[in-house]
């Protein structure tokens, strides 16, 4: 394979909203980012993927986009953002974009002239439909935040669908007017200097030929669009055509939102000139998921973890590069999902943080993530923001949870666990803001925070330091970044461990999901190069001792 500029680098998502508030009006900005780079810069990281600042309504938190070109004031201006890609690069850093092109905004322009003249050009950018004679939608699909995905266009007659919220409605990527329009736009930013875009919700653009019903599997009588999207064929001929059309040409890094794959489609995703350069393993994350709703999600245990993680890893193998994480801007935080909570602490966050990162593949931190911050426990329902929370609180209310029960279920898997603000400091606001926060922080900054992280040395930021350090060691680069991966002692109960090796190198990285210790044998004598304790395992041999919940990297 050939080697790329990325597959040494190390990624971190921004979710701009919430990370830093350089002007008091409680949102976090653009200029919030440039302050702190050299923050980012000093963690290690080089790739920065910005949830989306475009021009929006704000319907699904900037997901929703009204103008491709522009910037929404709320987050600053395009010269802001372009001073942010040239302070990057001074920085040796690149910028990514969210691309978000399933569907726009309901207030982009393309829309309100559908709107105006369905028949005309742009009645052509949507998927426009009449509804049955008997009245009836002309399918019976559930949208992903809940209810149909079909909504009057406004001052007609007519449907448009939308496979997310009713104010982002599918774009009709069949339509070649439509694949150029958001190819002009990819190239415009690219040549900006952009490093690439992290490709949003993109399985979503090619539908089945014909629309039909799909069996309901709620009681609303509606059927989850991932059946309709099985039907779907012929995908990368959208694809492949964006790759070549944009990604490649400016030799650009891109991440695909991908979920859906089938194994053997995986070359063309990712493999040698696939249609992006890696794509997100969500194999923990769908991990326990349930058709019902979360209310009805069943928790992820260590040995879940370690089975879905090595069959991504080996799904994947060495054709091509997948992009690994813990939690993202859409998922609860990874240390209060993987972690039983009594356990919560320092030591277990260094070890799930150590066994995601040295996978094969490209490791993303979501913002907070490297200061060890916590799902929040929502007080009430109004303290959420997230459309896909209320949604599903309401699922749960249907379901017959009492109120109390409906919160607590959706207040594990909240979108918004996630996206509460940056914590700074243990003061004001944690630092986030001098103003009001669009969304409450999360109670426990004044224990949790990067000032206290930065000013201890045995904190998890400097754990993330050491670890990003290690990957980048020239001595272990090669076996970190394209060796293989081979899971050991898959069956030990509690115990996650993986041996990468490349030209003769071998790199044990093994940890102790238990409160015990535990004794594991190892292939031969190994030399110690991370620990996340003060204390040494204790090694004879190859005879390994782990704490409880420790967690070693160790060359064999
Ligand atoms: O998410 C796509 C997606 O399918 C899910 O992660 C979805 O958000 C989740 O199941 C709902 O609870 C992407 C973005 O990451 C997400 O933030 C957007 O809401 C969505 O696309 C629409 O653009
Ligand atoms: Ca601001």
């Amino acid at each position: 394979m050939d080697k790329k500029w990325w597959h040494d680098k190390i990624a971190y998502q921004i979710y701009p909203k919430s990370f830093y508030d350089s002007n008091g009006d409680g949102i976090g900005d653009v200029r919030g980012i440039i302050q702190k780079l050299d923050y980012l810069k000093d963690l290690g990281v080089d790739i920065l993927w910005l949830s989306p600042i475009y021009k929006s309504p704000f319907a699904d938190e900037g997901y929703d986009i009204a103008d491709y070109y522009d910037i929404d004031p709320r987050f600053g201006t395009m010269a802001d953002v372009e001073e942010l890609i040239a302070e990057a690069k001074k920085r040796d850093m690149y910028i990514l974009m969210d691309l978000v092109v399933n569907h726009c905004s309901d207030e982009h322009e393309w829309f309100k002239k559908a709107c105006a003249d369905p028949e005309g050009k742009y009645g052509k950018f949507f998927y426009l439909r009449d509804r049955n004679p008997d009245g009836t939608l002309p399918t019976n699909w559930r949208s992903y935040f809940g209810g149909p995905c079909w909504e009057e266009l406004p001052g007609t007659d007519k449907l448009y669908l939308h496979v997310f919220h009713k104010k982002q409605p599918d774009l009709n990527w069949e339509n070649p007017e439509v694949r150029s329009e958001v190819y002009k736009n990819i190239n415009w930013w690219l040549e900006k200097g952009l490093g690439g875009f992290r490709v949003d919700a993109i399985i979503n653009i090619k539908k089945p030929e014909t629309f039909a019903d799909y069996p309901a599997d709620r009681e609303d009588g509606l059927s989850n669009v991932r059946h309709m999207l099985e039907d779907a064929r012929g995908i990368g001929k959208f694809l492949g055509e964006m790759q070549k059309e944009t990604f490649s040409r400016y030799d650009a890094f891109s991440v695909g939102e991908v979920f859906n794959e089938r194994k053997e489609e995986i070359p063309n995703y990712i493999g040698e000139n696939g249609y992006f350069s890696s794509m997100f393993d969500f194999a923990e994350t769908v991990c326990g998921a349930s058709e019902k709703g979360w209310y009805d999600n069943k928790p992820c245990l260590p040995d879940d973890y370690k089975r879905c993680v090595f069959e991504a890893q080996k799904r994947v193998g060495t054709m091509g590069f997948l992009s690994n994480i813990i939690e993202n801007h859409d998922e609860p935080r990874g240390v209060s999902r993987y972690i039983p909570a009594e356990d919560l602490c320092p030591a277990t966050k260094k070890l799930l943080a150590t066994m995601y990162f040295l996978l094969r593949g490209i490791p993303f931190i979501f913002q907070g993530q490297e200061l060890g911050m916590e799902n929040r426990n929502f007080p009430s329902t109004a303290e959420f923001d997230d459309v896909s929370s209320i949604d599903e609180y309401q699922v749960a209310l249907a379901a017959g949870l009492s109120g109390e029960e409906a919160l607590r279920a959706v207040s594990a898997y909240s979108r918004d666990n996630a996206r509460t603000p940056v914590q700074w400091t243990a003061g004001k606001n944690a630092g986030f803001t001098e103003g009001t926060p669009w969304l409450n922080l999360n109670e426990n900054y004044v224990r949790i925070n990067a000032e206290d992280n930065l000013a201890d040395p045995d904190s998890l930021y400097h754990y993330y330091q050491k670890l990003i350090k290690l990957r980048k060691d020239p001595a272990y680069k090669d076996t970190l970044v394209y060796g293989t991966l081979t899971p050991y002692l898959p069956e030990e109960k509690n115990l996650m461990a993986y041996i990468r090796e490349e030209g003769g190198q071998r790199i044990l990285v093994a940890g102790n999901f238990d409160r015990n210790p535990k004794t594991v044998t190892i292939p031969s004598e190994g030399r110690l190069l991370l620990n996340n304790l003060e204390e040494a395992p204790e090694m004879c041999g190859e005879t390994l001792r782990l704490a409880g919940y420790q967690a070693v990297v160790l060359e064999l």
